[in-house]
């Protein structure tokens, strides 16, 4: 596993941050991806006291660059051994006659199609070596549904289809397909979702204790070191508190 080369969208915060150090710190090769660049400067030098980092700048609706960015990565960083399609955020939570199209769009082409230009940058070495682990960070909302959650969820059944669909048509080329598919984490996730409004997204993990990051990090570091026959297909995590999207136990 040491020296392997991982590249990782969405490094810059919350959960692909932590999966970020936690193979960084395993001596895995990191190319951290994101788009606000004093986040992933900040991170190289944090990480490239322990491990070979390199960073990408780019937008994963940008069709053009992802391919652009990924072709450009120096000799040393060109082979990647895993991939982990993170990046993602819900946009808005409205029913969906309150729904607004640019939320819409933005869920549908970051989380479906940015998650699609990526592994198709990355995918054809993985073929041509017969070799790499691709895993698709998902969420229960991918598993069930919930009130207000509509194209958010619709966007994470899509990488739950992806998921499925990906491990059935590269089956028999040596490349490990899964997703792990987490609850309640406690990232900026909702303050992206409230557009910002801190008092809002910090009320979603108040009164019980959500997963953490690392938690989730942790998770993939064991899917990603089971032995060469065993691959980690669908996980799906909660915390303790958490039996579904619309049960948490909050004792305030
Ligand atoms: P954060 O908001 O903390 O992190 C989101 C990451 O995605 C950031 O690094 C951000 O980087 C990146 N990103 C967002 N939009 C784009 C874009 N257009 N192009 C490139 N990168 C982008 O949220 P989380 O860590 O919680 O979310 C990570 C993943 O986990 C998402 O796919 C989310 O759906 C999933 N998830 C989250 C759960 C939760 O409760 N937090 C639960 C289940 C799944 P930058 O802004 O620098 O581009
Ligand atoms: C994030 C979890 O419940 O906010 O995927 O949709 S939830």
């Amino acid at each position: 596993m040491k020296h392997k080369t991982a590249l990782i969208t969405g490094a810059t915060s919350g959960i692909g941050r932590a999966i970020a150090k936690n193979f960084a710190q395993n001596g895995l090769h990191v190319i951290l991806c994101g788009r606000r660049q004093e986040r992933l400067d900040a991170l190289q030098k944090e990480l490239s006291k322990i491990t070979k980092v390199h960073t990408l700048n780019f937008d994963v609706r940008d069709k053009n660059k992802v391919f652009e960015q990924i072709k450009s990565l120096p000799k040393a960083f060109s082979a990647i051994d895993i991939l982990i399609n993170n990046a993602g955020n819900a946009h808005g939570k409205d029913p969906i006659d309150e729904g607004h199209t640019d939320d819409w769009d933005a869920m549908i082409d970051i989380n479906v199609k940015g998650l699609l230009y990526v592994t198709k940058a990355v995918l054809p070495q993985m073929v041509e070596r017969q070799s790499g682990h691709i895993i698709n960070i998902g969420s229960t909302a991918g598993k069930e549904v919930y009130p207000t959650g509509n194209v958010y969820s619709a966007s994470k059944h899509a990488v739950d289809a992806l998921n499925q669909g990906m491990r059935m048509d590269l089956n028999g080329k040596g490349i490990k397909i899964g997703a792990v598919n987490p609850g309640l984490v406690e990232t900026e996730f909702s303050e992206v979702r409230f557009k910002g409004d801190t008092q809002k997204a910090d009320t979603v993990y108040q009164g019980y204790t959500p997963l953490q990051p690392q938690d989730v990090a942790e998770t993939v570091w064991f899917a990603v070191t089971r032995p060469p026959h065993v691959n980690i297909a669908d996980l799906t995590m909660m915390c303790l508190d958490q039996a579904s999207s619309m049960i948490v136990n909050k004792t305030s």
